[in-house]
């Protein structure tokens, strides 16, 4: 029963449910005796990246550097789920290039903005509305949707386990496990 390695990426805004949802799917995969590991923003923006900010320069560097360990990660054989914004298409784009065809399966976590902004779970909404955080993706910097992500879940419309379901559908159904 072996199973490729590649790349769940999921993108999407700040409390969009990335990393709920990343870290719901490893589970899930894990039970099914699929070993998996998640990056994101604590265990890379805080080691490894911890010389980026959020201008749009340093974003790119952040899914640069993102898409090369995750590219390790694949090259031994690991399945690895991403959940950072990675607000722009071009970035993502260098991500899927630096990979095998197939081996990127984009994950475009979509929920509306003002509706992340309601649940805002770090209150960083609410700071960049006052202006004490500046260029917030949503708010004051841009969020550039994916034009042709593998899969879309909807996070205001499906439930959590929802949303689990629909990922482990289509890996299923495109025999990634
Ligand atoms: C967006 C910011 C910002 C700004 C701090 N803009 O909800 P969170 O807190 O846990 O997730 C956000 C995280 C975004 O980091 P990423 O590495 O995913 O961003 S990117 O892919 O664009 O490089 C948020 C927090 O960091 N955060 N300042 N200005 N999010």
């Amino acid at each position: 029963s072996g199973h490729h390695s590649f790349v769940l990426w999921f993108t999407g805004l700040s409390g969009s449910g990335k990393s709920t949802v990343a870290n719901a799917v490893a589970q899930e995969l894990y039970n099914n005796k699929i070993k998996n590991y998640v990056l994101d923003g604590d265990n890379i923006r805080h080691g490894l990246n911890k010389d980026l900010g959020f201008s749009d320069e340093d974003r790119t560097e952040n899914i640069r550097r993102i898409g090369e360990v995750s590219k390790l990660f694949v090259d031994a054989g690991q399945v690895v789920l991403t959940a950072f914004i990675s607000p722009f298409q071009a970035d993502r784009g260098l991500v899927r290039d630096l990979l095998e065809d197939g081996e990127f399966i984009e994950v475009y976590v979509k929920c509306p903005v003002d509706e992340c902004e309601k649940r805002d779970p770090k209150g960083l909404y609410e700071k960049a509305r006052k202006g004490l955080i500046r260029d917030f993706t949503g708010i004051d910097s841009p969020y550039e949707e994916p034009s042709n992500p593998e899969l879309v879940i909807e996070t205001n419309l499906s439930s959590v386990e929802g949303c689990v379901e629909q990922v482990i559908q289509f890996l299923q159904s495109r025999n990634y496990i």
